[in-house]
């Protein structure tokens, strides 16, 4: 698996080996396809992780997930920001910088269409209280867990156990804080939130850590100021949800599920299922439709 990335060079360990792992390059027929953190890689060459040593990845497996992002909602290169992750931590602080919905509402949108299981991680919870943030995601069926520097983890570890999860959020949140809480061999430099609402970038680089003590990974990655979502199309939304998927097939064509008056036909309207969640899933999509990545 691959758990670095660098300028041209992938980290993989062989097994959960995090201390010795091989440093790698991509072999030249592969051209520019993606490696990423989470990829399975088959690897050949010196393998034995020694300094110095450089093998070649030759292939890299179908992924099971796929989280994706762009610059802006324009952009057409899109980046891989994590391969094979079962579980996204949308990692939200409280307070410091101050809780925004938008960037929750696209990350959601991402890890719905990408196959990920969504969990939003509050921090900062000695800062202010989480109720009123949690409010606007009611209707999703949202995992949610409080992480601050005063919560125990014990049910943040149970979330994690045996699954590979990739936490994200903006600068500044506490990601890195909760990765070294997790797993105190990582060692994560943490930073210092400067200024009003705007964290310096401390992370530089995503790296995978194993737990301790059972087979999951996490995924730190570097703070985001925007989550652009150029290649998403509402019904990759609602194909997450089996039930309002197959609701959506007899939308007219071109629907895009955002209810009366621009869908006045839209087939949602017509479901039995609990209003607060096709409510729910139409902010996604209002999110998705306003073109801010921000
Ligand atoms: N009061 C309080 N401060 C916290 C908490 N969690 C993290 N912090 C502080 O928030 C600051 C930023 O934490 P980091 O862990 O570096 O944040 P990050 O999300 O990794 O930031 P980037 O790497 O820039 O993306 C540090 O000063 C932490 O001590 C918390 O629960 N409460
Ligand atoms: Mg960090
Ligand atoms: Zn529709």
């Amino acid at each position: 698996m691959v758990v670095s990335v660098d300028r041209g060079r992938w980290g993989c360990v062989l097994g959960r080996d995090p201390d010795r792992p091989v440093v790698a390059m991509r072999a030249r027929e592969l051209g520019r396809t993606p490696i990423v953190v989470g990829d399975n890689v088959d690897l050949v060459g010196d393998l034995s992780g020694k300094p110095d040593t450089l093998a070649r990845i030759v292939r890299v497996a179908e992924r099971s997930t796929v989280l994706r992002r762009t610059a802006d909602d324009t952009d057409p290169f899109e980046r891989i920001v994590v391969a094979n992750a079962q579980q996204l931590l949308i990692v939200v602080a409280l307070a410091d910088p101050p809780p925004r919905t938008g960037l929750v509402e696209r990350a959601l949108i991402a890890a719905y269409a990408g196959g990920l299981e969504p969990i939003l991680c509050l921090t900062k919870s000695d800062l202010a209280d989480p109720a009123a943030f949690v409010s606007a995601f009611e209707g999703l069926d949202l995992r949610v867990v409080i992480a601050g520097v005063e919560d125990p983890l014990d049910s943040v570890h149970e979330l994690l156990e045996g699954k590979l999860t990739a936490l994200i959020g903006h600068s500044g949140v506490g990601k890195s804080t909760l990765v070294n809480r997790l797993i105190p061999d990582a060692d994560r430099a943490v930073g210092t939130v400067s200024g009003v609402g705007k964290g310096r970038h401390t992370s530089t680089q995503s790296i995978a850590f194993p737990l301790p003590g059972d087979d999951g990974w996490v995924v730190d990655t570097p703070g985001i100021r925007s989550f652009g979502l150029a290649h998403i199309s509402p019904d990759d939304v609602i194909g997450a949800f089996a039930d309002l998927a197959v609701a959506i097939e007899d939308c007219p064509r071109g629907c895009t599920h955002l209810g009366p008056p621009a869908d006045p036909e839209c087939a949602l309207d017509e479901l039995p299922v609990p209003h607060e969640r096709v409510a729910a899933v139409r902010r996604l999509l209002t999110a998705l439709a306003s073109n801010d990545p921000y």
